[in-house]
């Protein structure tokens, strides 16, 4: 599977829950794979444990008493993805040209192992080639002094540690740019946009415990089977108190629906297991701004008819008038829809939102979790505030066992933010890095991931530094934005593995390898503790405990700090080497920016179950600008574009075997599609409309009128139970498909959801065949 070849895919039930057998099977799998004999050994059972390392998979919130094994499959296969004794080396890299490897899959890039000794790009040989780390930095040095800060981006991915994004962002910041897009910007960042205005918070409110005590759990657009399965506990144990969940999205997940513990003996021996979803809407995509809207309409109704009657209200009304502004206006919104409508938009029948609103109005306290299939839309901004609507109109925020809940995705995402990674001047405490390291820090907002992609497609930035990720095939566009990177001057990958975005060169290229989080980090003050924030913005140490796979890798810190020191003038106020010897350092440092939110943090670094930052809207504090909570009216029901004659919503997935960019295997369990990823799901009855048998070729062309043709063949044609109108496929493959000024209002994120597509036979493939 080294190429890049399209494969055939098998489309087959599955049947059984999520987790069970099924789970266990697939990290056995994987572990033969990636040649790590380790199920049952002590590296499983360190993972997401009060003295053990936090996993490099999702960033779900790890219990104060966990169990024996705290992780789950997907958890398992990052572990083992990480510690694989396969090495990407210099060796290697003498065997294959760039050109060669730029035919290998995703796949096979990260499969061939770790990344070894630092690298520059030779182009007379068109290979990488071994340089020293000395060597590396001193010449990035030089070259970042030539360009003009501005022109420079800091890109960071979500995996690296509270001490290294401070670090990095530091670093950046006294170059002189607030050039630092990230990860979140392609995800949640219609998140930190959205509840800032409406909460005063950027993050979620919900804490672990909150699951303990909620009496009903909703959720938009977050697939929990493969992305945070480890919140399938909580939800088990909710289940099992009778708990109703209520789910919309428009593909009927798995795990959503039922669940077998592995780490249950019971449940595995009996093969019981446990539902899920008591109910499942299945809104079209794009449609939750309007089911929302909906389920508000029938509370709004049936809160007059319980006046009428002189039953006990259904909105809150003490804690609408005491806690917030704009219901009038909400409300009034809300009156003026008409069922018909909110039936269009949504694809749900009105019968259908008016049981959710009963379900909703029975419960004292309600979570709401959302993901992907809320923020990665044009109107990503306002589907968040629609969710915060819904739980303002019963006071579910800032309650026992209440409150809104976005899951994040990388382990670190939420906390790269927390200290100081963002384009965005005004969210970073600037006057405060100035009285601390005595320089001046840059004023004007920087570049956030789309800037930068126009940037770089117009020419405007010349050097590109990554700390993590796989930026050229993360981000949409593939076909537009691998040329404009080529004409880089620079380009840095701070890396574990190889991918694309290492394999298109810019003028000078390095690529540099770092330990990852499950290796010991040893400096001059011995082993390092490093910290994330998870999804509940409570803050964990992590102890490394396996020995680097080679002796040449460089912690991120150490390598932040050597490429600061080559850049910068000395600045006596930050002392760079001291920091990499001794992490705690760092973290005083944080804590000193930052001294309300960390508090004695290098004493509560391993508090079990992590320490809560503290947030004003879990205490019914709102720190908006009129201090209240806000409920906000939708400029638009359709989350999507304007509906076309022959377009469809293409929605872009993650499978269950892969995460993000990384793809482990060719396998989407759960939704039934095994040894192939370059399909399009598609609704029968669309298929017949469009004369489509199953396993046809198609190709997708992108609705867009800019004038620029994208497309994507060879796609095989799958039935699928998804809402008409809509087809899905995968990401990254898709992105080529997704035009970089498509995405959501107000937060920048691509609309990576509802890409608008005509689908075409793909007559060449067929002629191929
Ligand atoms: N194993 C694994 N874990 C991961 C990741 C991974 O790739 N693999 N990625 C990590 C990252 S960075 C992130 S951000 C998270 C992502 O985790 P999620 O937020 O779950 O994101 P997606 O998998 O993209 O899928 C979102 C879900 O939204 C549904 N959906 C699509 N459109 C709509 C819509 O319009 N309305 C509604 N209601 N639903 C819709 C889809 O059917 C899908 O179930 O997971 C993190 N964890
Ligand atoms: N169409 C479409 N596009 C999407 C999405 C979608 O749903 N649909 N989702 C978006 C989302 S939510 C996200 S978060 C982005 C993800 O975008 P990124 O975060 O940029 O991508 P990843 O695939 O997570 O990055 C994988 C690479 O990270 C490196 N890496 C792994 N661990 C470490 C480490 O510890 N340190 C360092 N330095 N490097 C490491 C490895 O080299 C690996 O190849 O993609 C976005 N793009
Ligand atoms: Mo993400």
């Amino acid at each position: 599977m080294t190429q890049q070849r399209k494969q055939k895919a098998v489309q087959k039930d599955y049947s059984g829950p999520a987790g069970g057998w099924g789970s266990v099977r697939a990290v056995a799998s994987i572990l033969t794979q990636e040649e790590v004999r380790i199920l049952g050994s002590e590296i499983l059972w360190k993972q997401n444990k009060p003295d053990g390392f936090m996993c490099v998979s999702c960033s779900w919130a790890k219990p104060a008493e966990p169990h024996p094994f705290e992780f789950c499959e997907n958890g398992a296969k990052a572990t083992a993805w990480e510690i694989t004794p396969k090495k990407t080396d210099p060796a290697f890299f003498e065997a294959h040209t760039l050109t060669e490897l730029r035919d290998w899959s995703d796949h096979a890039l990260e499969e061939n192992g770790r990344l070894t000794h630092p690298l520059r790009y030779d182009a007379a040989r068109d290979k990488y080639v071994q340089v020293s780390w000395d060597e590396a930095y001193a010449e990035i040095g030089a070259e970042l002094k030539k360009l003009d800060p501005k022109e420079v981006v800091f890109y960071t991915s979500g995996r690296a540690s509270l001490e290294a994004s401070y670090m990095w962002q530091l670093f950046g910041r006294m170059y002189g740019t607030n050039n630092f897009p990230d990860s979140s910007n392609m995800c949640h960042e219609s998140t930190s946009v959205a509840l800032p205005q409406v909460i005063g918070v950027p993050v979620g409110t919900v804490l672990l415990e909150d699951f303990e005590h909620t009496d009903c759990i909703f959720f938009f657009g977050q697939n929990t089977t493969t992305n945070s399965p480890r919140m399938l506990h909580p939800l088990q144990g909710a289940s099992k108190r009778g708990v109703p969940i209520v789910v919309f999205n428009p593909i009927r997940e798995r795990g959503l629906e039922r669940f077998t513990n592995p780490q249950n003996p019971v449940e595995m021996a009996t093969g019981s297991t446990t539902r899920i979803a008591t109910q499942y809407y299945q809104v079209k995509p794009g449609g939750d701004i309007a089911a929302i809207a909906g389920v508000c309409k029938a509370l709004i109704e049936m809160d007059v008819v319980a006046q009428q009657n002189g039953r006990p209200r259904v909105l809150d009304v003490d804690f609408i008038a005491q806690h917030t502004h704009g219901f009038e206006d909400f409300a009034a919104f809300c009156r003026a829809q008409s069922w018909v409508d909110l039936e269009a938009v949504s694809g749900l029948s009105e019968a259908e939102m008016r049981q959710a609103a009963r379900t909703y109005a029975k419960a004292n306290a309600v979570i709401a979790n959302y993901g992907m299939g809320m923020t990665q839309h044009v109107h990503g901004v306002e589907a968040c505030q629609m969710v915060v609507n819904l739980l303002l109109l019963r006071g579910n925020i800032g309650k026992k066992g209440a409150g809104i809940s976005p899951v994040r995705g990388h382990s670190n995402v939420q906390g790269q933010r927390t200290v100081g990674i963002s384009e965005k001047a005004k969210l970073v405490p600037l006057d405060r890095l100035k009285e601390l390291y005595g320089f001046e820090p840059p004023r004007e907002d920087g570049l956030a991931t789309v800037d930068a992609c126009e940037a770089i497609l117009d020419g405007r930035v010349r050097g590109f530094v990554a700390l993590g990720g796989n930026f050229l095939r993360a981000i949409p566009d593939h076909s537009r934005m691998e040329p404009a990177w080529g004409k880089l001057r620079l380009s840095v990958q701070v890396a574990t593995k190889l991918n694309r975005t290492h394999l298109i060169p810019g003028e000078v290229t390095y690529l540099l390898p770092c330990r990852g989080r499950i290796e010991i980090d040893r400096q001059a003050t011995g082993p390092q503790a490093v910290s994330m924030e998870d999804s509940t913005t409570c803050i964990h140490g992590s102890n490394g405990f396996r020995e680097p796979v080679s002796a040449h890798l460089r912690s991120e810190p150490a390598i932040v700090a050597g490429l600061a020191k080559a850049t910068l003038a000395r600045n006596p106020k930050v002392d760079w080497d001291a920091w990499v010897g001794d992490y705690s350092l760092v973290r005083d440092a944080i804590e000193k920016t930052w001294p309300d939110q960390f508090e004695g943090f290098n004493k509560r670094l391993f508090t079990p179950g992590g320490f809560p930052r503290p947030l004003g809207a879990r205490e019914r504090k709102w720190t908006t600008p009129n201090g209240k909570a806000n409920f906000t009216v939708p400029k638009s029901l359709e989350n999507r574009l304007p509906a076309e004659e022959g377009v469809y919503q293409l929605v872009t997935l993650r499978s269950d075997g892969q995460f993000n960019t990384t793809v482990y295997g060719l396998d989407d369990r759960f939704r039934g599609v095994f040894g192939g990823r370059d399909v399009v799901l598609m609704n029968t009855a669309d298929m017949a409309r469009l004369g489509l048998e199953k396993g046809d070729t198609i190709r997708l062309v992108t609705a867009y009128h800019d004038g620029i043709r994208r497309e994507l063949g060879g796609l095989q044609v799958l039935p699928f139970g998804i809402p008409q109108g809509s087809i899905a496929g995968y990401y990254p493959e898709c992105n080529v498909l997704i035009p970089v000024g498509h995405h959501a209002q107000g937060s920048k994120v691509p609309a990576a959801k509802s890409v608008p597509v005509r689908i075409e036979k793909d007559t060449a493939a067929l002629a191929a065949e």
